[in-house]
Order: C-alpha cells, then structure tokens, then sequence
C-alpha cells in the first residue's frame, strides 16, 4: 500500500460525503406524480442498457429514503450529495409543478439537517424530461432557460436548507456521451448537436447561477465537471502533444473556458470548425456563463492516454471502441486512447490515485483562490457477499477500501501543498444503476442486493465509517464492524 507523505490529519471543517443520483438510485419511476425522463426512454430501447436494465426500480429509496439517511447518520459522513429528479418536481420540464415529488426532497433535506448532514444537491444528473428532448433537448437554447426556471422554483422550495447548490453534473457526459456517442440517453450520434449541447449546458449553468442568487442571495453555487487528467504517450513527440492539446480542448476547456476564464479555447472552435460554426453562441452568452463559483466540484476516476494515430489499423476510441463506431470526440478522427498499465477496476478504468493530486494542483495553479471539491471518486469492483462465523453476511472489499485508502491520501497530499480543497464525496452510498452498465457495475460502499433491495454494508463502509469519524486517515486494515 503505498503511504505518501500527507499530514496525519485532515483539517477538522473538511467534509467527508458519499453521493448518488436521483435516477441511479430512487426507482418509483411511474409513481408520485413523476413525469418520464429521457433515460426511462433510452432504457427501453433494445440493446441500450446492458441486461435490459431500467430504473423503474432501482436502489428503491424513493420509498427506503429513511433507512437511508439512517445510513448516512451512522456512517459519521458530514454531507450527502444528492440530485433531484427534474421530472419528479416538474414532469413536463416547464408548466406546472408536481407539489408530491417537491415534498420529497424537502422532507429528504429535513431528515439530513436533523442528522447534522449537510444536503449538496445537484440539479441536473442527467435526467432530462422527456417533453424537452422532444422539443429538441439540450440541442435548443430553450432547454437552458426551462432550467434556469426550474432552478429558481427549487431555490425558493429548498431554500437555505440547502448547503450547496450544483447546476450540472458532468455536462462533458450529458454532451458527448448523450447527443455524439450516443451511449447514455438521448441516444444521439450527431456531433454538431452535441456541440450545442455544450453550449446550451454552460448557458444553462449560467442562467441557473443567476437564478438562484436572485432567490437566494447568499447561496453557495457550484457546477461539477469530470476533467480529463491526460497524458501524452510520448511526451517528447509534438504529435501526441497536439493529439494531448485537442481532447484537452474538447474534455476540459470547453467547460473550464468559458466558466471561469469566460471563452471558449481558440482550440476547440479551430478543431470543430468542419463540424460546426458555433453560431449558437449569442452575443451576451459568453458573460451569462461565467457567474462567480462559490466552488468548483470535481469527479476523479482514472487517467486518459493519447497519442497521434500513427496510421496502423483504425483508431480507437475513449471506450476501445473502434473510431468507426460513434465517438464521443466531436471532430477528431487522428487520435488513439491507449490503454495503460493496471491495475483496473471492473469499468476497465486503470488505478492511478496521483492524478487525482495532479488534476487538484492543476486546478490551484490555474485558478488561484477557487475552492475545489471532490465531488465524487469511487470504483466499481466484482464484490462477494460472504457469512462471517455468527452467520452475518460480510463483504471484503479490500480493493474498494485500498483505492479510497489511495485517493483520500491524494486529496491530503494535494492539501499539504496548499490546495483549497472543502471535501471529498464517496461514490457512492449504494450500489446502483450505473447507465449503460445498469446494475452489473457496483460502485457502493454498501451494497444493494436486487431485486429485495437489502442493503449490507462492505468492509468499505466500515472504512469509511472510521475516517469520517476521525479525520485520520485509517489503514486498510482499519475495517472492524
Ligand atoms: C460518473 N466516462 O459518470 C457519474 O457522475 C456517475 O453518475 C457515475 O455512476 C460514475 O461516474 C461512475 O461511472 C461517468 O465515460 C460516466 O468518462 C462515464 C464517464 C465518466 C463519468
């Protein structure tokens, strides 16, 4: 286990979290007034969604949301993170709002703040309704200013009761994997319009920012993004280089660029010229999406290899798929995604925890003065469900607690070096529908059995349980009930 040099202790106002989202874990799809969303859609499309999964049921915590937040409580965590359902509070994504679905995140917001968790709710993972991806989606401009109002009427709900308030999660996935790859809902393979997506996300950030300070004047704002930490294969040729510079543009500086340094990079509207003239930018927009950030929220994996194709086979894409396939690399058609050393979690994702340091001192030196969180790091594992001596079900999952073990001391390493970093977000509470994957990925520090939708708690949590608890990080070993 390797122990980098990190203070002993985490400073005593770090939150330590675990996150889910709405879709991912709630179930309840038809009931309590909720409209459908555009992954009920893509769920029902043959061959979408690994196993014929849907969410109709899910982790079932629209009805187990209690048993839950005892979880929470008895896990020490300081804050949860959450995402609403925009279609359970407003099913048709403009009109009237559903008063059953509003009442659920209130009382769910109540009973964490009883517990002295603190609510990070995100707007928007993912779930879009579906009458707006029918008028277009994120394709149509229209879509960031439905959000925006859905925002403002959730400021007012929700209130101060909320600790921070995140516009987006991921808006690189609801983008590229949504509207060009077309492996996560809507389902689209059509790059022009995912790079008004792109835009039409960051206008929507915007737009909600703004919205919500406008009920909530002293809100803390955040949008989370999940950036690319890349490497170039050979960093001494200026051909991976250049293939590094271009996934960079279109992974991280299409959002980092005009959230905080208020334009898109020269390099991304260069490199997407022949797809698109981005004439859906509006004069004014650029301004609108660069609202000040209370923090910046950031979810760390793994690391992303690239090189220039070097014209042996065909390229292959961020997934291993073949280049033929859709990409979700909107314009790029000479670059290869290499695969690097393990070890590798069951995503096929390799384990490297000093990109999570490098990606937060990156973000320092770039942005000096902006506070950073981890908003979600997490892996998914093939867990076993084994019965101790007194016949209890246990699950060793010593691979889960050595990556957290890993990625927390890079959270302190990051720190140590002066790093303002306000906590770290366990992905996540439960296992559950992990998109494409539906439930073969499980990503828990407690587990979920399906369909009974039991929940065990594995060595993780124990783990987890102790550093919330303490502030220290805990060795490996640290696991007893
Ligand atoms: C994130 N990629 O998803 C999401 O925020 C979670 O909902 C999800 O469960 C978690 O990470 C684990 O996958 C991602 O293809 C999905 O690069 C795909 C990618 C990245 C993040």
């Amino acid at each position: 286990m390797s122990t980098p040099a990190i203070p002993a202790d985490f400073p005593a106002d770090f939150l330590w979290g675990t996150a889910t989202a709405s879709y991912q874990i709630e179930g309840a799809a038809a009931e309590g007034g909720r409209g459908p969303s555009i992954w009920d859609t893509l769920c029902r499309v043959p061959g979408a969604i690994q196993g014929g999964d849907t969410g109709d049921v899910a982790c079932d915590h629209y009805h187990r949301w209690r048993e839950d937040v005892g979880h929470l409580e008895r896990l020490g965590v300081g804050a949860y993170r959450l995402s609403i359902s925009w279609s359970r509070v407003q099913p048709g994504g403009s009109g009237p709002f559903n008063p059953e679905g509003v009442a659920f995140y209130s009382d769910l917001v109540d009973a964490l703040r009883e517990r002295g968790i603190r609510p990070y709710v995100t707007l928007y993972h993912w779930d879009l309704p579906q009458e707006l991806e029918d008028a277009g989606g994120w394709t149509d401009r229209e879509t960031a200013y439905a959000f925006a109002e859905y925002a403002r009427h959730m400021a007012g709900e929700l209130g101060d009761r909320v600790e921070v308030w995140t516009t987006l999660n991921e808006p690189w996935c609801s983008a590229y994997l949504g509207y060009a790859s077309g492996v996560h809902a809507p389902g689209r393979t059509e790059p022009a319009a995912a790079l008004a997506a792109v835009h039409h996300l960051n206008l929507a950030h915007g737009l909600a920012a703004r919205a919500i300070r406008e009920v909530l004047p002293a809100a803390q704002v955040s949008i989370t993004l999940n950036l690319h930490v890349l490497r170039a294969a050979d960093p001494a040729s200026a051909d991976d280089l250049a293939a590094k510079a271009q996934i960079d543009a279109l992974a991280n500086g299409a959002f980092l660029g005009p959230l905080l340094d208020g334009a898109y990079p020269a390099g991304l509207l260069d490199g997407t010229a022949h797809v698109s003239d981005w004439s859906f930018v509006r004069d004014g927009d650029l301004e609108l999406v660069r609202q000040p950030l209370d923090v910046l929220g950031v979810n760390y994996y793994s690391t992303t290899m690239v090189r220039r194709f070097r014209g042996e086979g065909e390229p292959e894409s961020a997934d291993g798929h073949k280049a033929s396939a859709a990409s979700p690399w909107v314009g790029v058609t000479d670059v290869e995604f290499v695969r690097q050393p393990g070890p590798y979690t069951a995503m096929g994702w390799n384990i490297e925890a000093g990109g999570l340091t490098e990606m937060l001192l990156d973000l320092h030196e770039r942005y000096p003065g902006l506070p950073l969180a981890v908003t979600e790091n997490g892996a998914a594992f093939d867990d076993e469900v084994v019965t101790d001596g007194e016949g209890r079900p246990r699950v060793h999952d010593a691979r889960r607690v050595a990556y957290l073990h890993d990625h927390v001391a890079a959270v302190g390493a990051a720190l140590a070096a002066g790093v303002d970093v306000r906590g770290y977000f366990a992905w996540s509470l439960l296992d559950n529908f992990e998109w494409a994957y539906g439930y073969s990925k499980r990503f828990g520090i407690i587990r979920v059995d399906y369909p009974t939708g039991e929940r065990t708690w594995k060595d993780s949590a124990l783990w987890y349980r102790r550093l919330a608890t303490t502030g220290r990080l805990p060795a490996v070993t640290e696991t007893a009930p």
